[in-house]
């Protein structure tokens, strides 16, 4: 998972470079043949669509997988690895919970508001900022050389005089702190590590043959009065072979959550093009469904039984003859 170069760094080196300068970067901290499989456990190129599962979907042009903790054990495995509790162990002072999580791929344009990721929310909406600490963890799943993520130097010790704010507007960075931006164009496998309070985003890009892929996630300190503020973490039981009291309270378990997954999507969050390529889809499924919804109208119940009879024990005997195949 983690390159050999990794363990290099000490966890106090990073909860100290937390501390002093609201950030931490890593450059390829993540091994490339881990990024692979885990992108492949993923499979961006599959889309729900009515489908009983949990999976990608659309947003314009970034496609999302929120519940990697159910999708992917590779996404399970890195986001409880022991490093990354370690960090948050050191950086933490009272309970702290995965709050939120998602792995996401950007194409072609993006335009991301300045902001700051303290949110508490009613529903989807922004209620209030709080001022609980809390990490965002990113790692770079593929090169980011466009709309890398950039950061204002120092803003995690401003920005609660913005507060009353949702966004903080492009002409108002550019004008006070355009030679505080830092950005972070960095290799696959980068990890890089801020503080919730800092003025951050990723820098707005235009681009038909770029494609950035990116785990994000976030911990905030909740304390133990805090109630409800984060997404629900669905997660695969199948993955969990490293259960422990530290984990489970990381993931929540018996932490009411209040919001709703990250992004909203549905058919209207497609692009125009995605549309066409379902409708495509839709226009085959819709014609073979009818010629199919015909034969069962005009056949007796009997012979569709008939019919399934033989289908499945043609089926079987497939199956039955790759058995054999595979053990010879
Ligand atoms: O992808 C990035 O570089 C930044 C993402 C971000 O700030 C967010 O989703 O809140």
């Amino acid at each position: 998972m983690y390159t050999s170069t990794f363990p290099n760094v000490t966890t106090d080196k990073i909860v100290d470079s937390l501390h002093q300068k609201g950030f931490f970067v890593f450059e390829e901290a993540l091994t490339e043949q881990y990024i692979d499989e885990l992108l492949q456990e993923i499979n961006f190129n599959q889309i729900l669509v009515n489908a009983n599962d949990v999976g990608v979907v659309i947003a314009k042009h970034q496609k999302f997988l929120t519940h990697c903790l159910a999708k992917s054990k590779k996404a399970y495995d890195l986001i409880t690895s022991p490093q990354i509790l370690e960090i948050c162990e050191n950086y933490f002072q009272d309970r702290y919970v995965l709050i939120n999580h998602r792995i996401y791929q950007t194409q072609k344009i993006s335009h991301m508001p300045w902001h700051t990721d303290n949110n508490r929310q009613v529903g989807r909406q922004l209620s209030s900022k709080h001022d609980m600490p809390g990490l965002l963890f990113l790692f770079y799943l593929s090169d980011v050389t466009k709309n890398p993520f950039q950061l204002v130097k120092d803003s995690h010790l401003w920005s609660h005089k913005h507060n009353h704010e949702i966004y903080l507007s492009d002409a108002f960075i550019e004008k006070k702190y355009q030679k505080d931006v830092i950005n972070f164009t960095l290799k696959k496998g980068s990890l890089i590590l801020c503080n919730i309070h800092a003025v951050h985003r990723a820098e707005p890009f235009k681009d038909n043959t770029y494609t950035r892929n990116t785990l994000l996630f976030q911990v905030d300190q909740v304390g133990s009065n805090v109630i409800g503020h984060g997404e629900k973490n669905l997660v695969n039981t199948e993955f969990i072979d490293n259960i422990n009291p530290k984990i489970m309270n990381y993931l929540g378990f018996g932490y009411k959550t209040d919001y709703p997954a990250f992004p909203n999507t549905s058919i209207s969050t497609l692009t125009l093009q995605d549309l066409i390529s379902l409708h495509r889809q839709l226009l085959a499924l819709t014609l073979k469904s009818s010629a199919k919804n015909l034969a069962l109208s005009l056949l007796p119940g009997e012979i569709i039984i008939q019919i399934k009879r033989i289908l499945w024990n043609w089926k079987s005997k497939q199956i039955n003859t790759e058995k054999i195949k595979d053990i010879k």
